[in-house]
């Protein structure tokens, strides 16, 4: 199974940034569905069917909050040949930080070399479309800011069509609350 640990959004989140998705517009992306709107915090990858229950209580063990998040800006992935457009996220006390380390702590993952650059993956880019980020314009994002909801453990279903995330184990995180 392909499984990830993910930070889940607001309702109201996804559907800001699926609004502005659709404002760009741009028929060389495909957009992720608005429900299937995540924060990829630790790629686990192929892992063996017995190890979800397991990886789920580790995931769910590392809830503690409030985790207050914003959203920033838009970002090319990879900048190089970018494969994906997504909306960086800003962590004003560090709390996203911390929670993905505890997960990777948790998981027992060896944590990349790269920083961590939380984001949400709005579109994909299409197979054979070419993005030159310089070239482009791209609508200013809704300064949003709010609690992340909820962490969790996904498999990530592949097949023809857009990827279907399925949760493992799931876990609320306290409310963050107004400002
Ligand atoms: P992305 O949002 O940056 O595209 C499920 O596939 C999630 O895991 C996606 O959200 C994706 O992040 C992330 N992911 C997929 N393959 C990955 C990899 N090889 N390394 C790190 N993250 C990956």
């Amino acid at each position: 199974v392909r499984l990830f640990a993910a930070a889940e959004l607001p309702g109201e989140v996804r559907a800001a940034l699926a609004g502005w998705g659709a404002a760009v517009g741009d028929p060389r992306l495909r957009p992720v569905g608005e429900d299937s709107l995540h924060v990829t915090l630790v790629f686990l990858g192929e892992q063996p069917d017995d190890a979800a229950a397991r990886l789920g209580a580790a995931v769910v063990a590392c809830a503690e909050g409030p985790v207050r998040a914003g959203l920033g800006d838009p970002v090319w992935l990879s900048p190089g040949r970018p494969h994906v457009l997504a909306v960086g996220l800003t962590d004003p006390d560090g709390a996203l930080g911390a929670l993905r380390a505890r997960a990777v702590a948790a998981l027992g993952v060896a944590d990349e070399r790269r920083p961590f650059l939380p984001h949400v993956t709005v579109a994909r880019v299409r197979r054979g479309e070419r993005i030159r980020p310089a070239h482009e314009t791209l609508p200013p994002v809704p300064p949003l800011s709010f609690g992340i909801a909820a962490l969790a453990l996904l498999r990530s279903h592949l097949g023809r069509g857009p990827a279907r995330y399925e949760a493992v184990a799931h876990a609320v995180l306290p409310s963050a609350g107004p400002g």
